[in-house]
């Protein structure tokens, strides 16, 4: 499966509630550490070069920045959003800055109807963090499908790549499959993002089709 973007676009950014978009559609969001990937993680997922802003700094995504994703006629779910959210984690950004990422992260995680998937981004050259194992437990705890995308793969020979989702998947306590090695340069991990992204969408519209259906029999 090779996915087909009709048109991606930059939405808007977002400080608070105030600021999410109106409109019902599907959300991914991207969650983890800074300077992780995130943002590349999305770009290569649209197949876009800079729609999420990439750094070099750490710490640069300090929003949450809304992509709009058009997909080619023929899939259930034609339009959808994705989600940049900043990441934890970097000492070096100032304390009121670290107090701010909490409510403005969990607002959303916890408050936003429409997020149908969180993908967690670790690096695949490290064991996940104390930070990236706690935000594991609470996606957990607040009952949001998720998953792990475990980035940077190409930094990585080979040989050690399948060892490093492994323990990625031990670590975050996932099923096999729920891990999936992507490298944003080298665009591998793509096809299966893109179907844990499609199977989330397919599911909120049947749940939301069924709530639709039990409100006109009432
Ligand atoms: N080799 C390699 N480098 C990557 C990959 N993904 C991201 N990078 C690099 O890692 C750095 C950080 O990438 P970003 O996408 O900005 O990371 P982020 O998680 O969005 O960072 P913040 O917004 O600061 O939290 C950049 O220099 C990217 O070019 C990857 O898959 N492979
Ligand atoms: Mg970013």
């Amino acid at each position: 499966m090779s996915i087909k973007i009709e048109n991606a676009t930059f939405l808007v950014s977002a400080t608070g509630p105030k600021g999410w978009p109106k409109g019902r559609a599907p959300e991914v969001a991207f969650a983890g550490r800074s300077n992780v990937g995130k943002s590349s993680l999305l770009n290569a997922l649209v197949g876009r070069k800079a729609l999420a802003r990439v750094s070099s700094t750490p710490g640069r995504t300090r929003s949450l920045n809304f992509v709009e994703v058009l997909l080619a006629k023929g899939y259930p779910t034609r339009s959808l959003r994705m989600v940049d959210l900043p990441g934890y984690g970097y000492a070096k950004v100032a304390r009121s800055e670290r107090q701010r990422w909490g409510p403005m992260v969990e607002s959303y995680v916890t408050g936003r109807d429409d997020l149908v998937l969180v993908v967690l981004v670790v690096d695949a050259r490290r064991p996940p963090s104390e930070l990236d194992i706690h935000m594991a437990a609470w996606l957990q705890e607040v009952g949001r499908p998720w998953i792990c995308a475990a980035t940077k793969l190409d930094k990585l020979p080979r040989t050690k790549r399948s060892a490093a989702v492994k323990q990625a998947q031990g670590a975050l306590r996932l099923a096999d499959g729920q891990v999936v090695g992507f490298s944003a340069p080298e665009a591998f991990g793509r096809d299966p993002i893109w179907r844990y992204v499609l199977d989330a969408c397919r599911s909120a519209q049947s749940r939301s089709d069924e709530d639709f259906k039990e409100e006109g029999s009432r």
